[in-house]
Parts: structure tokens; C-alpha cells; sequence
């Protein structure tokens, strides 16, 4: 029975059953909910002790601000709080608010007139992706699509006063600068630019702009260093009016104009638009026994601000639209979290015994749930005992691609089980966070019947389905179903215990379709992983990297399908004896190629000691090639002792609309949609004039030097063109006297190679430039000396006199590939002669690759050579 706006006593056989029911909706007495936490807390002021049931009737309730819970408002054990939707009542908490009036514009845009800035903006039900360039991939927001490639790192006096030059500016194409530069100062300053950080993105404001050298500085200080990581670094950028070209994209202006080119069939005179107000929703600190049920969150925001936003991996920098701190049984039951702009939920300091259960977590900034802050906890701040269960969370890092469906931090005993987790950039389930052997409070957590799916797209690298960190004895991962996980360019993994992983069991899990190895291990200790289906790394199937001599993992009683070539990843040295174990594995390549460890077949590999019992053998599953892993009745997996995991029971349960609405979570495009973006080709182009007076900053270079009176750098002393040139001086008792030499990495393995270059010697000047194939035994390409006060061809015998402290120009060039093998053209042109030409000159008949190209000094005293204008290309 329900008093309508008013507080009902609902009297039953026993006085401990007594319910209050408060009716909220706007035709009631309490029309919002922040009425309807006052009005809670005004009965519990009063001595309330029974159960609290706050009833919403169907609507939207409009958050302005976050709702805030403290202590006054709990309810108690036997008599807890609880905000539900009426029965078949339809309720949204939302930050949101609607944009309407849309009129046409010009250009096949539409524009509304709004008050306040936001970053945000959905259309009918639909995240919508905020200006862009270039383009997202099929309207995908976040950071998927394409994307500039970085040429160089900036160097130190590009800008004044760079403290971290790696880390504050970056040297772009000049296409790609001269769009940055044709902005406005006003427009530019509102310019988000994100550059891709292998783990994690940089997402900057843009401070300061140098035309000469093509150079960008970000404002303030990324966390990780420019075009290291990724020596094509790649980046892109939102948020101006020229970016607004796609359909589908927004943009708003300084002066209130929302635009928005629609998509085809789009009526903008029906469209539903919401644009969000607040970033938070709800509050919660020292709150015991609430619950939240059947409500739905929506439409929370985030603003990037003056310096953007540098996060960590995990998107640990980033908070939830709910966070909850010193709080124990606080429980969302059949929720939903749609259109959030950071994480949906955060259990973060000293919560515990409280439940995310029946959830649907959806189009999410950051991820699903947060569990335990990454600031060390005591045992009074720990979080614990945190249950999410029967959960689906789909699409998540929207903004920040580095976040994980659920991230457990500093947290223990903790239950993650049956949830569906899908759609998102990185780690599906992250649990731990200290790197090493340390304490680490993250024990006992039961990652359990999972369902962990299309990770990666080709974004971000280093992930996993599981990804764990740190001491984390009594945690399992069982039952899992983890499949097509692709990573960027390295580092998509299945199961991946990280840096100190300990005492973690991974059991019956089927992992599949990795972009390489089911299972990575990069150091840890007493991990057991056996039981487990691991089908198809396309890379490999166990990696193994930095060993240690400690038992780091047993990899037990598992079968193994794959059709590539590798199984195990990682050099021999980390496949050394004695700190693994593995036995009783069933291994199999459906494709017909040999089973190798390494370098030899299963009875080689086992009597070096290892794998004493497995076999290599059809492990007969039901139809691997459509990945169904059941094993058939004969398997000599089951014979071997083989205990299979249910991949049907990964995942959130039953027949009815639950599972489905998770299961209809499908990519038949993944691995096509997720090819990494290609490597730009390598390309020098090289006048040293903006360079600061230091060592040079080219793409994929080495400086091997020694600091004993050698150098490599750009001076002011020299210069064929402009004022500035590379200077590499050699000194005396080096070991090895081929140093000091900078070497280039251009990586062509087709088409016609250029190596072009000015050159100045002094009296006693003694160097080559070489170009060379990959590898230590490597095959020499065109390859030309200077000793003496000769240029050298030396296969040739071919000599040419070259004054010193005279500039001379070299051209070298090739054709990689089927033609033209073993043969090579050299041109020079001395100071006031014509070009000379040698052509068909000699080097390696199999040489076909320019994987290095040296600049090698080989004088034994203190004496220098000077390089300006080097171009280094392929047509
Ligand atoms: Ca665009
Ligand atoms: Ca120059």
C-alpha cells in the first residue's frame, strides 16, 4: 500500500518488517530526489529504524549537481535504505540536459543556440564524436580512426626554456602543422590533441608553435615522452570548427553555437540531443546500508581543461560518475549506467561488503567499476569484499582508451564474476597495482566466469583480458571465456601476469584469438595456470619475458591449438631451465606445421627437462575452427586428465533477454577494423638549421659515443646550408674505435633508396657511411669511406680525391626488391665540378633490406667530419 506523496507505515505481523515508503515523481508531495534524501534523513533524525523504501514513479530526474550521502543518511542492517523505481516505473537519474531548436545552416549543417560549454554531446541515445582530425572510423568516438604521425622529437632550444624537451613539444609533418597553424590563437588554444603512448594517451592543450622547425609544445608537461614509444607516434585533433567536415560529428563555438552535420536519414526536427552538466551523480561517504535498484545513471561529463589531461594506464587519473568512500553495504542492483563520461562506479577508500549486481555499465568515458584507490591503503582504508556480479559492460574508453572494463586497484577479496565485458580499447579485468615484489594488498580476488571480449581495436598495446600487477596470492582467474584481444603494435594478450604477479591461478579458462600470446608472463612468481583452452595467438602462444631464477610459473594440464608458426614467444634465454614448470600440456598446430620449442620438436624440448608428459597430438575438439572448444568424447586431453571449463558459463547467465542483450555484443569485422595504422615510411629530410646545438633528434636514430672527448652533435661552426650543421668528432683510445657513429633505422625493404648527404672533412678525417641488412649477420649494401682526403669505393677500387674543409655532395642510391641486386649507384659532385657518377658499383648479392644505415667514424685521434642537408628516402 502506497500513502501518495506522503510517508506510509506499512504495519505487518512483525514490527521488524515495518516499511516507510516515500513516493517521488513530479506528481507527488517529494518531486526530486534530493527532496527525497532530505526527507529520508529528517525520519532516520527521528529515530527511523526500519526499512526505508523510497519509490520513483517514471521519469527524468535532472542532476544538476551531484546528489551527496554521509552518515546521516544510512539506514540500518535490518533496516536498510533503499531508492527504487516503482514497480514498471521508468526512472533516469541524468546530468543532461536537451539541447532543441535546431535550425539548418550552411554547408549541410544544423546549429542550436546553447548556454554553458560542455565536451560531450549525444544524439539520440548516440555518443556523437566531437569534431575531428582526421576522421573517426565509422563515427566511433574516442580515439579509433585516423591519425597524424609525429616525425621527430622536438629539440632543446625549439622553444625557450624546455626543461623535459621530450616530454613538452613534438616536431610534426608539415601538412599536419600547417592545419594546426592556420587556426586562430583563440581557436588553437581550444584545440584537444591526443597523442597515442602505447599504454595510454596524452591528451594536450597546444601553448606555443615554431613555423621554422614544424615544432608543437604542449602546455605543461605530458607524462611520457614524445616519439619514444612509438617512433611514428601518432596523434590527432578535435575540436576546432575546420575539423567539423564528417557527418556525424559536432562542434561547439566560444559564442553558443552547437553545429552538427547530420548522418544520412537523420531528421534533426525529431532528433533527441543531450548535452551534459555535471560530471558526478552521486556522492557517498561513511554511508552504511543503501541500496539503489532498477535506476538508471545517465549523461555525466568531462571537461578537459587549460592543460588537458595526462593520464596513467587504466585511466587512473580519471574518477566515476558514483564514487563511494567509508561506505559498507551499499548495493545497485539492476541498474544502469549509460553515456558516462568517466568511470560509471568507484568503490574507493574503506568500502566493502557492498555489490554492483545485474548492471548494465554502457558507452562509458573511462570503464565500468573502480574498485580500491591507487593510493596505498592501511587496513583501516582498505577496500574489500566488493562484489560485482551478473553485470554487462560494454564499450567503454570513449575518452580515455586506456581504461579498463573493471579496474581493481588496491583492493581485496573482492568478486568479479559472470559479468560481460566488451568493447574496449584496453585491459578488460585489471586487478593489482604495485609493480615488483612489494606488499601489495590486492589478495584473494575472484575474477571467475567471465566473459571478456573485442579488446585492443588496434588502439592501444600491452593488454589483457586479464591483466594483473603485484603480489596478489589467493586471486583467481578461472572459468574466463577471453577472446580476439587486438593490440596496436605489440602486447594484445589473453592472460597476462605482469611485473611481480604472484600466487595467481588461472584455471579452466578458454582464451583465443589474441593478437599474440594467449598467455604472457613478464616476471612473477608461483602463477598456475593449467586446465585452460589457449587457441590461436597469431603471434605466438606462451610468452615468457625477464626471467628470474625463483618458480615463476607452472603451465599445467593446459591444450594448446594454434596455426601459425610460433609457440613459445620470447628468446631462448627466457626459455632458460629450471625456473618454470610445464607438463601434461596437450599441443597441437591445426595447420600442419611442426610443434617447435623454439628451435627443436617436443623430445628435444624434454630433455632439456621440460614438459615431461605432454604431448603433441589433435586435442579433437568439437570445431575449433568456428571456436567451439568443447572436446569430444576421444580426446587424449580428457584422457591425460584434462578437467575443461564451460565457456558457456563465462559471462552473465540464463536464456532470457539478460543474456542476449550481452551476447549481441558481436564484431564479425574485429581483427579487419583492427590492423594496426600503418607505419608512415621513413623519411629524412635534414638541414639541421632548427635544430638546438646538441645531439640531433632524427627518426629512429642511435648515437653510440662514449664522452671521452667524442661527440655527435649539431654545431654552428660548419654548414653547407644555413648556419648549422652535424658534427661527429672522434677522439682518442675509444674501445670500440668505431665509435662514436650515429645510426639510422629506415627499415626498407622495397623500392628505390636514396641516401643523399653533404659532407666536410678536416686533415685526418677517417669514416664510412654504410647501409646494411637486419641482423648481426648481416648483408653490406652500397657502403662509401673517407680516409685521407679520398672518398672510397672499395669493392669498386674506386678513388676519388675530396679536399678538406671543402663540402662535397654524395648521393647513394638502390633499388631493393627482385631487380637490380648486389648493385648500386654513387654520385658525388665536388665544389665547382659537375656531378660525377659510378654506376653498377659492387656490394652483397643478397643485401635487399636498408634496416641500418651507419655514419661511422674510425679515426683513432681527435678529428671531426661534418654533415648537412641528409635526405634518406624510398620511392
Ligand atoms: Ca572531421
Ligand atoms: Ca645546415
Amino acid at each position: 500500500m502506497r500513502f501518495v506523496s506522503a510517508l506510509a507505515f506499512l504495519l505487518s505481523v512483525s514490527p521488524a518488517l515495518a516499511e516507510v515508503v516515500i513516493s517521488v515523481g513530479s506528481s507527488e508531495a517529494v518531486k526530486t530526489p534530493l527532496e527525497a534524501v532530505q526527507k529520508v534523513r529528517e525520519l532516520r533524525a527521528g529515530g527511523e529504524k526500519g526499512t526505508v523504501r523510497v519509490e520513483f514513479s517514471s521519469g527524468e530526474f535532472f542532476l544538476a549537481e551531484p546528489l551527496k550521502l554521509e552518515a546521516a543518511d544510512s539506514g540500518l542492517e535490518m533496516g536498510p535504505t533503499i531508492y527504487q523505481a516503482a514497480k514498471d516505473a521508468k526512472v533516469t537519474f541524468t546530468g543532461g540536459k536537451k539541447v532543441a531548436g535546431w535550425k539548418e545552416a550552411k554547408d549541410g549543417l544544423w546549429q542550436a543556440k546553447v548556454e554553458g560549454k560542455f565536451e560531450q554531446m549525444w544524439i539520440n541515445g548516440r555518443r556523437a564524436v566531437r569534431a575531428r582530425t582526421p576522421n573517426a572510423m565509422d563515427n566511433r568516438p574516442g580515439a579509433v580512426g585516423g591519425y597524424f604521425n609525429a616525425k621527430s622529437q622536438a629539440s632543446t632550444d625549439m622553444f625557450k626554456d624546455l626543461k623535459k624537451p621530450s616530454h613538452e613539444a613534438f616536431v610534426a609533418r608539415p601538412a599536419d602543422y600547417a592545419l594546426l597553424k592556420a587556426l586562430t590563437a583563440d581557436e588553437r588554444a581550444d584545440v584537444l590533441l591526443t597523442v597515442m603512448q602505447t599504454w595510454t594517451v596524452g591528451q594536450c592543450r597546444i601553448q606555443e608553435m615554431n613555423d621554422a622547425a614544424n615544432g608543437i609544445r604542449i602546455v605543461g608537461t605530458a607524462l611520457y615522452p614524445f616519439v619514444q614509444f612509438e617512433p611514428d607516434q601518432r596523434w590527432y585533433v578535435e575540436n576546432f570548427r575546420a575539423a567539423l567536415d564528417a557527418p556525424g560529428e559536432w562542434f561547439l563555438t566560444r559564442d553558443g553555437d552547437l553545429l552538427y552535420k547530420p548522418l544520412p536519414g537523420e531528421d534533426m526536427t525529431k532528433v533527441e540531443v543531450v548535452v551534459p552538466v555535471t560530471e558526478k551523480l552521486l556522492l557517498m561517504d561513511g554511508v552504511q546500508h543503501v541500496s539503489f535498484e532498477g535506476i538508471t545513471f545517465a549523461h555525466t561529463q568531462f571537461q578537459y581543461g587549460p592543460a588537458g589531461h595526462h593520464d596513467r594506464q587504466a585511466a587512473a587519473g580519471t574518477g566515476a560518475a558514483i564514487e563511494v568512500d567509508r561506505s559498507q553495504h551499499i548495493r545497485f542492483h539492476d541498474c544502469e549506467f549509460k553515456h558516462i563520461s568517466n568511470y560509471a562506479l568507484w568503490f574507493r577508500t574503506a568500502c566493502a561488503l557492498s555489490s554492483v549486481t545485474h548492471s548494465y555499465l554502457h558507452d562509458l568515458g573511462s570503464g565500468g567499476v573502480r574498485i580500491g584507490d591507487t593510493k596505498m591503503p592501511d587496513d583501516a582504508t582498505l577496500t574489500h569484499h566488493i562484489v560485482v556480479d551478473d553485470c554487462i559492460i560494454h564499450g567503454g574508453g570513449r575518452l580515455f582508451p586506456s581504461a579498463c572494463g573493471i579496474f581493481l586497484a588496491h583492493a581485496a577479496d573482492c568478486e568479479v564474476t559472470h559479468c560481460d565485458i566488451g568493447d574496449l580499447y584496453y585491459t578488460g579485468i585489471s586487478a593489482g597495482w604495485v609493480w615488483g615484489y612489494k606488499h601489495s594488498p590486492a589478495k584473494r580476488n575472484r575474477l571467475d566466469f567471465n566473459h571478456i571480449h573485442h579488446l585492443g581495436w588496434g588502439v592501444l598495446s600491452d593488454m589483457g583480458g586479464f591483466y594483473g600487477l603485484g603480489r596478489s596470492e589467493g586471486t583467481t582467474v578461472s572459468h574466463n571465456h577471453v577472446h580476439d584481444v587486438g593490440s596496436y603494435r605489440y602486447g594484445g594478450w589473453g592472460l597476462y601476469t605482469d611485473e611481480g604477479s604472484t600466487g595467481v591461478t588461472m584455471m579452466h579458462n578458454v582464451v583465443h584469438d589474441t593478437s599474440e600470446s594467449t598467455f604472457h608472463q613478464h616476471y612473477g612468481k608461483w602463477n598456475q595456470v593449467s586446465h585452460n583452452v589457449f587457441a590461436y595467438g597469431r603471434k605466438a602462444q606462451i610468452q615468457r619475458s625477464r626471467p628470474e631464477t625463483h618458480a615463476s610459473f607452472a603451465y599445467e594440464n593446459n591444450v594448446v591449438i594454434y596455426e601459425g608458426e610460433k609457440l613459445l614467444d620470447g628468446s631462448n634465454y627466457n626459455w632458460g631451465p629450471g625456473t618454470y614448470e610445464m607438463r601434461n600440456n596437450v599441443y597441437w598446430n591445426s595447420a600442419g606445421l611442426p610443434v617447435m620449442f623454439h628451435d627443436t620438436d617436443l623430445a628435444g624440448w624434454q630433455a632439456k627437462g621440460h614438459d615431461e608428459g605432454s604431448i603433441v597430438a589433435d586435442p579433437l575438439f568439437v570445431d575449433a575452427a568456428k571456436r567451439n572448444f568443447r572436446l569430444k568424447k576421444e580426446s587424449p586431453a580428457l584422457k591425460m586428465g584434462f578437467i575443461p571449463g564451460d565457456a558457456n558459463k563465462a559471462g552473465v547467465l540464463g536464456d532470457g533477454d539478460w543474456r542476449k542483450l550481452a551476447t549481441a555484443l558481436s564484431f564479425p569485422d574485429f581483427w579487419e577494423k583492427s590492423k594496426p595504422w600503418p607505419m608512415p615510411a621513413y623519411e629524412v629530410d635534414e638541414t639541421f638549421e632548427h635544430m638546438g646545438l646538441s645531439f640531433p633528434i632524427l627518426p629512429r636514430q642511435e648515437i653510440h659515443w662514449q664522452n671521452k672527448g667524442d661527440s655527435v652533435y649539431v654545431v654552428d661552426d660548419q654548414a653547407a646550408s644555413g648556419k648549422r650543421s652535424l658534427k661527429i668528432t672522434d677522439a682518442p683510445g675509444l674501445d670500440p674505435s668505431w665509435d662514436p657513429h650515429l645510426v639510422l633505422k629506415p627499415g626498407y625493404q622495397s623500392g628505390k633508396v636514396t641516401v643523399a648527404f653533404q659532407v666536410r672533412t678536416e686533415k685526418g678525417s677517417k669514416f664510412f657511411v654504410e647501409c646494411r641488412g637486419p641482423g648481426s649477420a648481416y648483408q653490406t649494401g652500397p657502403s662509401v669511406a673517407f680516409d685521407s682526403g679520398y672518398i672510397l669505393e672499395k669493392r669498386s677500387k674506386t678513388k676519388l680525391a675530396l679536399p678538406p674543409d671543402t663540402w662535397a655532395k654524395i648521393e647513394m642510391t638502390a633499388t631493393l626488391g627482385a631487380e637490380n641486386k648486389g648493385q648500386w649507384t654513387l654520385k658525388v659532385t665536388l665544389p665547382g665540378q659537375p656531378v660525377q657518377e659510378f654506376a653498377n658499383l659492387p656490394c652483397d648479392a643478397e643485401w635487399n633490406e636498408l634496416a641500418w644505415l651507419g655514419f661511422v667514424s674510425s679515426a683513432k685521434e681527435k678529428v671531426a667530419f661534418w654533415l648537412d642537408d641528409l635526405k634518406v628516402k624510398v620511392e
